[in-house]
């Protein structure tokens, strides 16, 4: 089994020889690609015998007090049932399940301020969350997160910037979704709070959920960086300016200068003076074609083979501090194959290669 592995690597990489050859012989010119980039033949990268073990925790977060359609609280489950554990354990990782951190259910509270729906109630889910996060670093585990709403997130990523704050460290921040969530109390059309969590990491608000061990913001504008967006609320865009964030990458800029080149540069930007960064990746990046099952779907999103191609590119830089994955809905999927998209797309962020 293993002769015919080696076997089949040693042809392929013949073949890449003869390829290389037949390039150089057309003299086709490469060097306007940054060094840094240009590693680019399967056969040139670590094979995958070598991928580093890491250990990993699986934290659920099923909340769904963040928004109006219903569904997300299932997320988590519809995750492990796609097989995350045991996929990930088959790269090589030592993968625990932390179980679920425990919320409250909407039919058994109020609203509240209509500004923002079950703000309280978000708040004390992700003040329990981030204790979770802070402890999992803590014991040299990498936190992988399974929403839920988006509004997790201001849980994870302060659990995560408390960690390394204490080792006076700063972390940077991947978003990669459709939405730039990034609206305020003041500024929501809906006071759904799965709308927020990026204004309050930044500490724009709501206060409560930005305050998390009394510290905000939780990452610098000149290391956070948006991937993918398509739908943004007029008042966002000024929030985003009144945040600080410079490098928004929408799908119009996937489009005309491709996901190699966008994930390039927005790791540098999160990775620059930074401990490393944590990537919260919104299912509904993802073209509805290949991702139904999510929380607000939105037409013209990232195929399948762009998805995978930025979790490829985080994994090879290796700096990722903590990984979560958000508003898998399987109330309204196809067979559970959103949040099957999902364990392949962790699988490639912790380092599964094709080749
Ligand atoms: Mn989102």
């Amino acid at each position: 089994m293993e002769n015919q592995t080696d076997a089949k690597i040693e042809l392929r990489a013949k073949q890449v020889e003869t390829d290389a050859a037949i390039t150089k012989g057309n003299a086709v010119v490469t060097t306007d690609v940054p060094a840094q980039v240009q590693k680019k033949r399967a056969t040139d990268r670590p094979a995958i015998a070598s991928i580093a073990a890491k250990k990993i925790r699986v934290i659920g977060v099923p909340l769904d007090l963040g928004q109006s359609r219903r569904g997300v609280d299932m997320g988590p489950s519809a995750v492990r049932v796609a097989g995350l554990e045991a996929r990930l354990e088959a790269l090589g990782h030592i993968v625990e399940d932390g179980g679920n951190i425990t919320v409250a259910l909407a039919e058994t509270k109020k609203a509240g301020d209509p500004s923002a729906k079950y703000l309280k109630e978000i708040t004390a889910t992700c003040t329990k969350h981030a204790e979770q996060i802070v402890k999992t670093l803590e014991a040299g585990v990498v936190p992988l997160v399974l929403g839920g709403d988006h509004s997790v997130a201001a849980g994870t990523v302060s659990g995560v910037a408390e960690f390394y704050r204490r080792q006076e460290k700063k972390i940077g921040l991947i978003w990669i979704d459709a939405h730039s969530d990034i609206n305020t109390p003041e500024t929501s059309p809906s006071g759904n709070v799965h709308g927020m969590p990026l204004a309050a990491i930044m500490g724009l608000g709501p206060a409560e959920l930005g305050n998390i061990f009394n510290f905000s913001p939780k990452v610098l504008p000149e290391n956070t960086v948006i991937i993918g967006v398509r739908d943004i609320d007029q008042t966002e865009k000024e929030n985003i300016r009144r945040a600080g964030i410079t490098e928004v990458y929408t799908m119009r800029d996937i489009d005309e200068r491709g996901m190699r080149t966008v994930i390039e540069e927005a790791l540098r930007t999160a990775g620059r003076g930074t401990a490393g960064y944590h990537v919260s990746l919104d299912m509904d990046w993802i073209d509805p074609e290949d991702a139904p099952g999510v929380g607000t779907p939105v037409r013209g999103g990232a195929t399948y083979r762009e998805a995978h191609l930025a979790m490829e590119i985080i994994a090879d830089h290796g700096r990722m501090t903590s990984f979560e994955i958000v508003e898998v809905n399987p109330v309204i999927d196809e067979h559970n194959r959103t949040a099957d998209l999902a364990v392949e797309l962790a699988m490639s962020a912790f380092g599964k290669k094709i080749l």
